[in-house]
């Protein structure tokens, strides 16, 4: 008796199906058997490998992880690649609509990014951010002027309102109260938002007192709220020296308050100068700077 054929919904194990295609006849024992799996997949399995790549991907999506095939593993990977893809092309996206000031792109590329569940601090880092040196770049060799760079950042804040939630959720119970703003005279806020928005992800409670702010307004903030840590951003040579005052007054009234600062024009040197706590030099690494501040 030959029990080499085995009609569709019936046999098992498809690994290296070429000998449940050809129905060898040598092959005289029975194919393993199992519960879980369902015939009609055992059917596709074997439709698997003659698809092509694209329909393995559509196999593959529509019966998940149930597949065993080589064909299909391959559809899996195909599916992997595409993603990788999709995340690239969308993080170009994110890049281009801060240099384009395209405000509607850079809406629907933040909420495409979302969708493919890319983490919000690369959105930031390697999108938004991305797009917002470029626009840096080309105001400093004058190729664009004021009125781009107010659009660009018109773009980079209408995508960070969509990621504001998103950084917010999950994070009930409060690590520490953060005061941040952007130092008197200095009226830059994009990257104080950036901090804002990744101190709020990261689980703090993030007071956020917006650009232009004294070092009086900051000390009455933390008195209220009872923070942790004072954060300011200063984006000129000439307001830098605000970020000083701000250290003198929490020393003037011996507050308990630790400092953090940056900005372009800030740096370790001289937060080590002033007497500041800390200094990071992007939004990505304040959230290891607060937590060292915090010891968390
Ligand atoms: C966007 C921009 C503007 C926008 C600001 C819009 C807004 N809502 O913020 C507008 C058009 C309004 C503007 C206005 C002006 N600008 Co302007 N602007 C810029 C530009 C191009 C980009 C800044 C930016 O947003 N970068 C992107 C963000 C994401 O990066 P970031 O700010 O560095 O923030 C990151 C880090 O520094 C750090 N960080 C930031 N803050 C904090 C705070 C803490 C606590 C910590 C720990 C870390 C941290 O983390 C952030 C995220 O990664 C810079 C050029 C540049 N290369 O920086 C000039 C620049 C800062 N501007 C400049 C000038 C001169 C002006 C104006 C005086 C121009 C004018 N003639 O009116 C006015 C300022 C008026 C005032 N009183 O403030 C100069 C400053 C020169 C200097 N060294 O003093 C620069 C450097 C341009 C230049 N090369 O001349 N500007």
């Amino acid at each position: 008796m030959c029990l080499a054929w085995v009609p569709p919904g019936d046999g098992d194990n498809m690994e290296g199906s070429e000998g449940f295609e050809a129905g060898r006849p040598e092959d005289s024992l029975p194919p393993r058997r199992s519960k879980n799996r369902k015939a009609p997949d055992r059917y596709e399995d074997r439709r698997c490998a003659k698809m092509s790549p694209a329909e393995r991907i559509a196999m593959v999506r529509n019966h998940g992880d149930g597949m065993v095939l080589p064909g299909c593993r391959e559809g899996r990977a195909l599916i992997k690649e595409e993603e990788e893809m999709s995340k690239e092309e969308i993080l170009k996206d994110l890049k281009t609509s801060v240099e384009t000031w395209n405000i509607k792109l850079a809406e629907s590329a933040t909420k495409a990014a979302l969708d493919a569940k890319l983490d919000p601090k690369e959105i930031i880092e390697k999108g938004l951010g991305a797009g917002m040196e470029v626009i840096g770049e080309k105001f400093d060799k004058a190729e664009i002027y004021l009125p781009q760079v107010i659009a660009a950042s018109k773009s980079m804040e209408a995508a960070l309102k969509i990621l504001a939630p998103v950084l917010q959720a999950g994070n009930q119970s409060m690590r520490g109260t953060v005061i941040m703003g952007t130092v008197q005279g200095d009226i830059h806020e994009i990257g104080k938002n950036v901090c804002c928005a990744m101190l709020r992800g990261a689980g703090y409670n993030v007071i956020d007192l917006g650009p232009d702010v004294s070092p009086d307004e900051f000390m009455a903030s933390a008195d209220t709220n009872k923070a942790d840590i004072i954060g300011g951003s200063a984006l000129m040579t000439t307001t830098l020296q605000v970020q000083a005052e701000v250290v003198e007054a929490v020393k003037e009234v011996k507050a308990p308050y630790k400092t953090i600062f940056g900005g372009a024009p800030c740096t370790q040197e001289w937060c080590d100068k002033i007497g500041a706590s800390g200094y990071s030099e992007n939004g990505a690494e304040i959230i290891e700077l607060v937590n060292r501040l915090m010891k968390v």
